[in-house]
């Protein structure tokens, strides 16, 4: 049958910062100390903080709860890329990402604590509450990039997934209308090859993920996800196009989750330790500080300062969330809609009546 190419597209791929912490100076960005200084500092109070988090649940503190270790710089760089007027959209595993936005450290306490103040920052209106159902923030990242053109202001919104969550309908709705309405999105999947047990291969059977921006008509792009320097060029790139009015862009951030999905799974029941093992020698966190100290940034003196400050700030986080008291057991119901709901006040009214 005769036939012609009627198009070709190709995928790229970013790497800046290697797995031994040697840069490519051609596409290092150019970042003051401070701000590569405080990368650093992120990551690692997210690395703590859920080190510290994984004990209390151990201990019967918390419940159940997610863990973001080794996916420290695809959330978190990615978020230090956005502007002041920006939106963070996202999952459960941007710990780092929302460290980022100014999250204090009790607020993932109080949320695996199971109470639901834990979920809002009053005083960081662009942070969203966590979303578990998977896929289902993605047409809000959208409806809130959208609705921000309409009004003509000059913000973007962030949006992060998981690998998994990328197969979902609403995912892929979210992303087809971001392009046809040219929202000013970015979409980061954080890829760490697993969803639960589920590993890629049984969930896709496209070489990445980054190439289903191409169906959808948007720019697209993979990343190493444990390379700080990369995600937080792809994303400041990007998000600077989407205030531009250039439209969206996916990046596919290429990660992994070094311990468990939840405190609720054993990873060694379905992926094997030399899988984890070959994933740890590429540690975000570590070339990063050999990054760091290859420019003179860093040292052991700065390291332990940095240590016993974070441990400060963790340790004033849990007597913070082991005193707190001022929940509302029926806080739940205030924020399902935006103006009252007969159906909800009644509910409410019901509920209070046993609710001790
Ligand atoms: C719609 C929906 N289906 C199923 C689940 C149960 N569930 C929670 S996390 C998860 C795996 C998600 O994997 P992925 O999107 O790759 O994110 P990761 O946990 O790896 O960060 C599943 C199936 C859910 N939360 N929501
Ligand atoms: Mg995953």
């Amino acid at each position: 049958m005769p036939s012609k190419v009627i198009a070709r597209f190709d995928v790229s791929y970013l790497q800046i910062l290697d797995e031994n912490g040697k840069v490519d100076k051609g596409l290092e960005p150019k970042l003051p100390r401070e701000k590569l200084l405080e990368m650093y500092r992120v990551m690692m109070r997210a690395r703590r903080l859920d080190e510290r988090l994984l004990k209390m649940q151990r201990q019967g503190r918390v419940g159940t709860l997610p863990v973001s270790v080794g996916q420290e710089a695809s959330s978190g760089a990615a978020a230090m890329a956005m502007a002041e007027e920006d939106w963070f959209v996202g999952s459960y595993r941007e710990v780092a990402g929302r460290i980022a936005m100014g999250e204090e450290m009790h607020k993932p306490m109080l949320i695996y604590g199971g109470f639901e103040e834990g979920n809002y920052n009053e005083d960081i209106p662009r942070l969203l509450p966590l979303a578990v159902i998977l896929g289902s923030q993605i047409p809000h990242a959208v409806g809130i990039a959208y609705a921000s053109k309409l009004r003509g202001e000059k913000s973007a919104v962030l949006a992060f997934n998981g690998d998994g969550a990328a197969s979902e309908g609403d995912w892929h709705e979210a992303l087809n209308f971001a392009s046809v309405w040219k929202s000013p999105s970015v979409f980061v999947v954080q890829n760490n090859h697993w969803a639960i047990s589920t590993p890629l291969s049984k969930q896709m059977n496209s070489e990445t993920i980054a190439q289903r921006g191409i169906a959808y008509g948007m720019p697209c792009l993979q990343v190493d996800g444990n390379d700080a320097l990369a995600v937080y060029k792809a994303t400041k790139e990007a998000l600077d196009r989407a205030r531009k009015g250039e439209g969206p862009t996916l990046i596919e951030a290429l990660t992994y989750r070094m311990l468990m999905h939840t405190t609720a799974d054993d990873p060694k029941k379905y992926r094997s330790d030399e899988e984890a093992e070959e994933w740890k020698k590429r540690d975000p966190i570590t070339r990063f500080k050999i990054y760091l100290q290859g420019k003179k940034l860093w040292n052991d003196k700065k390291e332990a300062e940095l240590e016993e400050e974070i441990k400060q700030e963790i340790d004033a986080a849990v007597k913070y969330y082991e005193n707190f008291k001022e929940f509302k057991l029926d806080q739940p119901f205030d924020h399902q809609f935006g103006t009252e709901v007969a159906s909800l006040v009644e509910q409410r009214a019901e509920y209070n009546k046993y609710a001790r």
